[in-house]
């Protein structure tokens, strides 16, 4: 019987098979339980020794059942990893990713510079009051310096911001001078009707930046812009300020870097003068810092707007300013940081 019972394991080649023979072995209806219930018919003698012998056989079959399903589990298994095996040194498919957009690229470098040299950053909203756009930076509501910048109304009050300067009067209004001067810069997009053209979009980037503290100067203001054409143009291109006007500030001046097409001799980006404005700056008129509430007589200092737009015309040799707007894939991964 346990030769019988051994083969019959040995056979199983799956878990059904293995389990049919321990049911038929061991099982209530199986000859050792059989066996082990006819025991009352024996005489005394016969009883331990036939009890005795029933049990190994029931011992040897059950070690032989579990045995045999072990082996039969690990194969199932082994096989199951083989199947399932990832080969790992497989090249991938790759995802497409994303970028920041080349003006991002841009405006993110000049504030890195800025905070780097102690600015914070302050954002302000692109739906912006006329009080803060223009009043508060000494352009009454009929002062014709008005014309300079072609604004999109909302209502008589509010208006697309058309610079980034307002957040100058926001800054300064809240600024605590007892905690040391102020000293901010402000990135983001604004609006005028400006007839498209390849230097001129109407919606924009600037990136504000003002210092007031006590004892500033024009010269802080020259070696701030400096160390702006530096990072951006190492010593490829010029740098030349020009006497210029805003009414809020005082004197004004409005830098221009070589044109990246001509080199200085004059095409059709630069209007045939050799040169491209990048920005526009000055020494804050004392006119604002009153309206803000701050003392002309004890502060002062130096404002700057940028064009990044213009930057990274001048930067990476873009011809038409509409191509950052026109959202052609292929124009935009050119500039991928990632190479
Ligand atoms: C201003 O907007 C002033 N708020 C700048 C300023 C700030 C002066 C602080 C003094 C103190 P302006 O209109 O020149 O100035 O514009 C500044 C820069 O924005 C320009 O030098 C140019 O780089 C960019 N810019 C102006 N108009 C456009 C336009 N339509 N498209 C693209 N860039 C423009």
């Amino acid at each position: 019987l346990l030769q019988q019972g051994l083969k019959q394991v040995e056979e199983s080649v799956n878990l059904d098979s293995i389990n049919d023979v321990r049911v038929k072995m061991l099982g209530k209806k199986g000859p050792i339980t059989e066996v082990l219930r006819g025991m009352r018919d024996l005489s005394s003698e016969e009883r331990p020794k036939v009890g005795q012998f029933a049990n190994e056989v029931r011992d040897q079959l059950t070690a032989a059942i579990d045995e045999q399903r072990l082996k039969i589990e690990s194969a199932k298994l082994n096989e199951q990893l083989k199947k399932e095996a990832i080969d790992v040194t497989l090249p991938g498919n790759s995802v497409a990713q994303g970028q920041p957009h080349v003006i991002q690229q841009i405006i993110d470098q000049l504030v890195d510079l800025f905070v780097g040299m102690g600015y914070v950053v302050a954002e302000g909203g692109e739906v912006e009051e006329d009080r803060y756009n223009f009043e508060m930076l000494n352009l009454p509501k009929d002062h014709p310096a008005r014309d300079m910048q072609d604004t999109f109304y909302v209502t008589p009050e509010i208006l697309m911001r058309t610079q980034t300067s307002p957040m100058q009067a926001r800054t300064l209004e809240t600024h605590d001078f007892s905690k040391g001067p102020l000293k901010m810069v402000s990135p983001g997009k604004v609006y005028r009707r400006d007839t498209d053209d390849t230097t001129h979009s109407h919606q924009f980037h600037q990136v504000e930046g003002l210092v007031i503290g006590k004892h500033i100067t024009m010269a802080d203001l020259k070696g701030t812009l400096e160390i702006v054409a530096q990072e951006l143009f190492g010593d490829e291109l010029e740098v030349r300020l020009r006497p210029s006007y805003f009414p809020f500030t005082e004197p004004s001046v409005e830098a221009d870097i070589t044109c990246f097409n001509c080199h200085g001799k004059g095409c059709s980006i630069c209007k045939s003068t050799g040169w491209i404005e990048v920005l526009g700056a000055g020494m804050t008129h004392p006119n604002v810092l009153k309206m803000a509430g701050v003392d002309p007589e004890e502060y002062g200092g130096f404002a700057f707007g940028l064009g990044p737009d213009r930057f990274a015309m001048l930067k990476y040799g873009v011809t038409d300013i509409r191509d950052f707007y026109q959202n052609d894939v292929r124009f935009l991964t050119q500039f991928d940081q990632k190479g």
